[in-house]
This record gives structure tokens, sequence and C-alpha cells, in this order.
């Protein structure tokens, strides 16, 4: 699918579909982020746990031969640091490249994991990554920070998701931030953005044996959380399994007839053909191409002989 060249470039929603009743305000977030507490302690102390990583990236179909606006990056700093931005691709109509200003987010907040004031705090880094870069642009982001004694620490702004597995099914799931459909809070380079502050941030207690896939929303808006498990479970080395990730999500996006979670979401927010095709008896269908970035995590337990 990467080399896959006969498609239009994609325009704006607003120009492919039509509004047939007015657009629900505001989603409530499922995870009001101000006022929170940030991260509890660890309720006990584990063998040490860490990631086996593996990374997928497929741009755009439009976007190959640049290499899309996604950016990531993965450290084995501690239990391991997983990170994606997005780009958002609304910048390219201002003439500054929407792929700058994620890509030197990623390349900050990688140089800064191990920064002291940081501390293992996902939102810390955002910050600091956030005010060293300078590109023009904005990006939705998300990082994951896991401590050797299992805790997950997540940061996240705007729509890029993650997901945990364990014994088969789906117990934990961010939710995506937005100021309306398909505008989703974002970092950027202009006061009107988002900050660290906006951002969700949880924590939760990983095991060995489980999963954890986090992805731009080019996968989570093309593939469904029951296809993600089918194929993590049925995949069990960590590269293949998020190349078949990418690769579905990739296959999907270019479907017109595919029922996707995008399009689902789409028609519940009232979205809809042009009514001479609703008469037809169509619906709006289809995948949405984006670029697409795919990191599944594995939990290990450490070799006992790399135990310090
Ligand atoms: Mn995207």
């Amino acid at each position: 699918m990467v080399g896959s060249s006969s498609l239009e470039l994609i325009t704006p929603l607003s120009q492919r579909f039509f509004l047939s009743s007015p657009l629900t305000p505001f989603k409530s977030l499922a995870f009001p982020s101000k006022k929170r507490p940030l991260f509890s302690a660890p309720a006990r102390i584990r063998s040490e746990l860490s990631f086996s990583v593996g990374t997928h990236l497929i741009p755009h179909p439009a976007k190959v031969d640049k290499g899309g606006e996604d950016a990531f990056f993965v450290s084995g700093y501690n239990g391991g640091v997983l990170a994606v931005a997005d780009g958002v691709s609304g910048w390219a109509e201002k003439n500054v490249d929407p792929a700058l200003f994620s890509q030197e987010l990623m390349a900050n907040a990688s140089g800064l994991v191990t920064d002291e004031e940081v501390d293992y705090n996902p939102q810390i880094l955002l910050r600091k990554a956030h005010a060293a870069t300078s590109s023009m642009g904005s990006a939705t982001v998300i990082i994951a920070m896991l401590e050797k004694n299992g805790t997950l620490k997540i940061a996240s702004v705007g729509d890029c998701g993650l997901r945990v597995l364990r014994n088969g099914q789906v117990i934990f799931s961010t939710q995506p931030q937005e100021h309306y459909f398909d505008c989703p809070y974002q970092l950027s380079s202009e006061i009107i953005g988002q900050t660290y502050r906006d951002a969700m941030v949880c924590s939760l207690e990983l095991i060995e044996g489980d999963t954890i896939v986090m992805g731009s929303d080019g996968l989570f808006d093309n593939v469904f959380d029951q296809e993600i498990v089918s194929i993590i479970y049925r995949i069990d080395d960590v590269t293949p399994a998020a190349k078949a990730l990418a690769d579905l999500a990739s296959s999907h996006s270019t479907d017109t007839d595919f029922d996707s979670p995008y399009i689902i979401e789409a028609r519940s927010r009232g979205f809809d053909v042009p009514l001479w095709k609703k008469i037809l008896g169509k619906k709006l269908t289809g995948g949405k191409p984006d670029d697409i970035t795919v990191i599944v995590g594995r939990v290990v337990s450490l070799p006992n002989d790399s135990r310090a």
C-alpha cells in the first residue's frame, strides 16, 4: 500500500461530507486533565520490567515521497519510553511543512528523556520538549514512560492513542481530546494552541505479558480494537505485529466501502452523503487516508544477568 499512487488528494472533510444535522458541541472528555493529581506512587516493587518494541510507519498515500508528517521515537531509558507526534496538516495551506514541528518536537523529547527535571514524568517532558521546539506548526502527541517496577505513565494532547491489552482484552484505552470533530487538541508554535497543562495524564500498573499498542489517529481511525486484539494474539513478535497493524490500517484507509471507526464517528456527529445519494440508499462509508504510525510494546521481565 505504501507505493499506491492512484489516489487523489484528500480534500478537507467539510468539502467531502454534508452536514445533515447540527454538530454536537464539545464531546465530554473521559479524562478531565486539570487539577488531577499527577501520578500516584507504585503500590509495590516487582521484578524489573521493560518493553520489547516493534514499530511501523506508513505515510499518507499522497505524502510517500516526503515520508509523511507523523514522527516518533523509542528509547530504552528506564523501562522504555515511547512517543508519537502527528503534525497537523492544515499548516501546508500556510506554506509551512507540517512535518517540521512534529519531527522537532520528537527530537527534543528524545533528547530530554534523561533530563533530571523531567524525572520520569511525561507531562514535564511534554512541557520541556514543546518549549525547546522552534519550528512553526502544531502536532498532537502522546508519550508513554515505563518504570522498571511496572508503572506506565502517559501524557497525551489530542488524538494519538494508546491501548493496553491483557489476556485477549483491551483493559485500557485513551480517549481523544478535541475542539470539534476532526480538530484535535494540539501543541502549537502559536499562542492559540494547547500546552502540557491540557494534557490527559494517567498512570497504570503493567505486568509481564501485557502489550501496549500506541499510534497516531491514522491507526485508530481505521482499525477497531477487536482487530488490534486479534492481530496481537495471532502474531507473537512485536515487529511483524506492528507491521500487520499498519498494513491493516492502510488497507482500510483507502477502502471506500469499509465502515471505519472514523466514518462511524462522523455519522454519529451528523455527517452524511448528499441527499440524492441518500435517496439511492447510500450511506457514508470509507476509511480515512492518513499517515499511520504504530508502536507495539510487550512488557517483558529483564533477564537475571542484566539486573543491577
Ligand atoms: Mn493523523
